[in-house]
């Protein structure tokens, strides 16, 4: 981190460390006010934070020492910024919806090829929507199963649940990632092949997860459709690699492509979200692009003190590293959006979860945080707990929304009234002489009194639509980048995934060789794993 503007940081913190988030509204009436941003269809209160006006213009101050607006124009640009993997990191490219953009990666326009794929799926996913495209036996497609997993997983199924009330209700969409073939086998137990489209959806195409479950799907259909000539009706697939997608007999018409500049987390907008788009539709899947462009252009643009994005970066670094907080809470009031958090957990902790700086040297500071959560008021009646009372400090981002897509009754207002209860008891707490005051018994004092001065984030939009959801993600996105920056270390690489990969690689065949690996073959723990794994399956050990 940059010293000198960090160092002004910790200062203030030290000097403020007794100042409660009460005191701050209680000495000036215009808080709320003063720490609220508008963009993109979103208001952040973030005025529930041990922030003074003078600790928020220091981190302000660090953001901008540390060249935020300098590395997101290289972002934006299209430079190699993920020097790792020598890639550029264009997902914005995905969603410019601004005519006539061009978006250059090594002397070319990625654009026209950008808007083509969009194309492309729009006609693909009218003609399964409409029931233009029929199976093998001439049936309308029921049920699309997205077959991928991690980048290629989560964004589409959280996406594809939090849109459901914008989904064509006929078609039922599906996702499976696990290797564990039950999650294959639940998911189709009640589907029939002849309304079933697979969409194999893996950027290398050789990601043993989903190669598994692809050539299982596959088997799947042929035998149920009793042809092999079926595959290319119920097949596509979204890749990078063209020829690992033909070698594995899904005709390549049937492809939506992609590029290296997408990275698997951030892949949503591309080709990525074909399934999103079937059970949306194209327009609506347009609408979520532009609200992710909204944000970009926010994020471009602002004053890094009115950056929604720079703003929930800071907060978070602020308590990360100022304040030892390990985790922090997304706490959304709507069910729709109750993959959010899982989804969020990828974003964040793949991307900032890195101890090397840009160096190459062991990071000095702690980086990314652990990042978790599940939809209010379900969290209340659970782990909320640990977070008024416990003895750790966990910052939460509140997220909800003025519109239920389901007015039933009061349902709405008393989910609403929960939220904003919430971060109220969390900020301000009950002292010991109101407990005393409501007459609460002096031996139960101590248990009822709340300390209150737990940080918390309001993020509010009207309506839960494409377009804030769009909005919603980038502003995570761009949150995840600029603390990257701050920390000085590279976002878009996850090279820690890697080596469990390559072990499961070694460990898959002593499972079920004929003979027993040699004694030694792993470490002593894992030798002893595999005999017990092999002895209890009948096998030589
Ligand atoms: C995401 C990661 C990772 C990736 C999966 C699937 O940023 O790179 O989660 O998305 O490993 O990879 P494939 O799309 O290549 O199957």
């Amino acid at each position: 981190m940059n010293e000198k503007a960090w160092s002004s940081v910790k200062e203030e913190i030290e000097a403020t460390r007794d100042t409660t988030i009460a005191d701050y509204f209680a000495s000036d009436p215009k808080r709320a006010d003063r720490f609220t941003i508008e963009a993109a269809g979103w208001t952040l209160d973030f005025s529930k934070n041990r922030l003074s006006p003078r600790l928020f213009d220091m981190l302000v101050n660090l953001a901008a020492a540390s060249g935020v607006r300098e590395e997101a124009a290289k972002m934006f640009s299209g430079e190699k910024i993920n020097r790792t993997e020598n890639r550029a990191v264009l997902h914005t490219a995905l969603r410019n919806c601004k005519p006539g953009a061009q978006v250059f990666v090594d002397g070319e326009d990625v654009m026209p090829r950008v808007r083509a794929v969009l194309d492309r799926m729009a006609a693909f996913s009218d003609a399964v929507r409409s029931g233009k495209w029929r199976g093998f036996t001439g049936k309308r497609i029921r049920n699309v199963v997205n077959i991928g997993i991690g980048g290629s997983d989560l964004g589409p199924a959280m996406a594809t649940a939090a849109l459901a009330h914008f989904s064509k209700r006929s078609i039922r969409c599906f996702f499976v990632s696990n290797v564990d073939a039950t999650h294959l086998a639940e998911t189709l137990r009640s589907l029939k092949p002849a309304e079933t489209l697979f969409i194999v959806a893996s950027k290398t195409f050789t990601t043993l997860e989903t190669m598994t479950n692809a050539r299982s799907a596959r088997e799947w259909l042929v035998k149920g459709l009793g042809s092999e000539e079926a595959v290319s009706r119920h097949f596509a697939a979204v890749s990078t690699n063209a020829a690992e997608v033909s070698s594995f007999g899904i005709d390549t018409a049937n492809m939506f492509e992609f590029w290296d500049w997408v990275g698997g987390r951030y892949s949503l907008p591309s080709a990525i979200g074909l399934s999103l788009m079937i059970s949306i539709g194209p327009a609506n899947f347009r609408r979520m692009l532009r609200g992710y462009w909204r944000m970009d252009e926010h994020f471009r643009k602002a004053p890094l003190a009115r950056n929604m994005p720079v703003v929930l970066a800071l907060l978070g670094i602020l308590y990360s590293n100022g304040w030892g907080a390990e985790s922090y809470a997304v706490l959304p009031y709507d069910q729709y959006l109750a993959r959010f958090p899982a989804y969020l957990q990828q974003l964040d902790m793949e991307s900032n979860g890195k101890g090397v700086d840009r160096e190459g040297r062991k990071t000095t500071c702690s980086t990314g945080p652990i990042e978790w959560g599940e939809p209010g008021t379900n969290g209340q009646h659970a782990f909320y707990q640990l977070i008024h009372q416990g003895t750790r400090l966990i910052p939460c981002d509140f997220i909800g929304f003025c519109r239920s897509h389901n007015p039933v009754g009061d349902h709405h207002d008393k989910l609403c009234a929960n939220l904003f209860a919430q971060t109220a008891a969390l900020a301000f707490g009950k002292s010991a002489a109101q407990c005393r005051a409501e007459g609460v018994p002096e031996e139960l004092v101590p248990f009822k009194t709340f300390e209150g001065n737990r940080p918390t984030n309001t993020l509010l939009a009207e309506e839960l639509t494409p377009a804030t959801l769009g909005a919603l993600i980038a502003l995570y996105e761009h949150k995840i980048f600029v603390q990257g920056v701050i920390w000085n270390i590279y976002s878009f690489d996850q090279w820690g995934v890697q080596l469990g990969k390559v072990l499961a690689g070694d460990v898959l065949p002593a499972l079920s060789s004929a003979e027993p690996p040699a004694p030694g073959r792993f470490d002593q723990s894992t030798d002893a794993l595999v005999r017990r794994y092999r002895e209890a399956r009948g096998l030589k050990v």
